[in-house]
């Protein structure tokens, strides 16, 4: 029986602020661009649960956080500060089910396959003892949502925050998801859910009522994943860093080019979007690969891979600079795509002999 537990760090930028400045912990805290008295540019990254009251929220134009809560403390964001202490959670983690059982899924989020305690019980007692671990070592929170799939434990994780820990049996698993907004299922996004309630379907019990054939034939190939997980099925499995085998992006241009700069510069934005997800992994690379498709499909890839694994964006521009010259020089043919893409990965801290074997198991029970 698969028992998977997702574990969310609790307003995780705005708390690590909060934990050396405990007058922060009765005040409104957003973590953000800079307000400028409400002329700022920029957006809210995170606030804690104070600011929230006031409808303070991710991704918010922070001169709109400004306007509605004006006497918050405003902090700019400490990325590196925030990606020690993701790291140090994450190896936490890690520790207690091994690396294999384990998929970091954003900056303070993963998913654990804890199969092996055999009972929902025995799950809920270990999440129990993982948030006191955290507390313990990084004087941190987090809420935890534990369920016999990835989607059940996530939605659990944001049932009750902060400091939450749900735990949803495979018999509660109707009557938890049923009376639930569309929205919390994975993939429906803000589109999709305006697609469905347009056809008055608003929570996730009114999505039963439709055969599967017509939400494939509204939603093509997701309907298919959106008729199970309606009936509380996901069979996505926990993906370990290690299997994660590469990171790539690639683009299709309006028209087919021979504009060097214009290749360039997608190259280049492409390259950030993949470094961003490899680092949101916490990974270091140690090849890159740039791909072009020429006029009439012909497709060449050039590849190095480096010596010892980097994290540097400098670094991964650079080789796909000098990666894309030859193709672009050798060949005269108009370029009809270009791509990027990262692999051979190492977990940060990660010494590379110790890759290939599941870090050392410390079990909590
Ligand atoms: N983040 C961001 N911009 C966003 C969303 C998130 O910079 N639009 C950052 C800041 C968050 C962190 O990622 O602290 C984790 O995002 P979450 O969505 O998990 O939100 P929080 O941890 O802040 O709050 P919650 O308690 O709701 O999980
Ligand atoms: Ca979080
Ligand atoms: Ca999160």
């Amino acid at each position: 029986m698969p028992i998977i537990l997702h574990i969310d760090m609790d307003y995780f930028f705005a708390q690590i602020e909060e934990r050396k400045k405990p007058w922060l912990k009765t005040r409104p805290v957003i973590v953000g661009a800079h307000p400028k008295k409400g002329q700022g540019r920029g957006v809210v990254s995170t606030c804690n649960y104070l600011a929230r009251k006031f409808g303070v929220h991710s991704g918010m134009a922070i001169s709109e956080a400004y306007r509605l809560c004006s006497h918050a403390a405003f902090l700019p964001v400490r990325g590196k500060l925030y990606g020690t202490t993701s790291g140090k959670i994450m190896k936490l983690l890690c520790r207690n089910v091994g690396q294999g059982s384990m998929e970091q899924v954003s900056v303070d989020e993963a998913y654990l396959d804890v199969s092996w305690l055999e009972s929902f019980s025995a799950a809920k007692k270990f999440g129990l003892q993982l948030q006191q671990s955290i507390w313990k070592a990084e004087q941190l929170t987090a809420s935890v949502g534990i369920g016999p799939n990835k989607m059940i434990a996530k939605i659990a994780s944001g049932f009750k925050k902060p400091r939450g820990l749900t735990v949803i049996t495979p018999e509660q698993v109707n009557g938890f998801l049923q009376p639930m907004r569309v929205g919390v299922l994975p993939g429906v996004g803000e589109k999709a859910a305006l697609a469905l309630t347009d056809r008055g379907i608003n929570k996730v019990s009114d999505l039963l009522e439709y055969p599967e054939a017509n939400l494939v034939a509204w939603f093509g190939k997701f309907g298919h994943s959106l008729y199970q997980e309606a009936r509380g099925v996901d069979d996505r499995t926990i993906v370990t860093s290690s299997e994660v085998k590469s990171i790539g992006r690639q683009e299709t241009f309006a028209e087919d080019t021979r504009d060097k700069s214009l290749v360039t510069k997608t190259l280049i934005r492409l390259a950030r979007e993949v470094w961003e997800e490899m680092r949101e992994k916490k990974f270091r690379f140690r090849t890159v690969t740039v791909t072009c498709r020429y006029k009439y499909f012909e497709t060449l890839d050039r590849s190095k891979t480096i010596a010892s694994a980097s994290e540097q964006f400098v670094t991964f521009k650079s080789l796909v600079l000098q990666l894309f010259l030859p193709l672009f020089l050798d060949t005269k043919k108009p370029i009809r795509l270009a791509g990027v893409r990262l692999s051979k990965f190492q977990v940060e801290d990660e010494e590379p002999e110790q890759q290939e074997t599941p870090c050392e198991q410390l079990r909590l029970l």
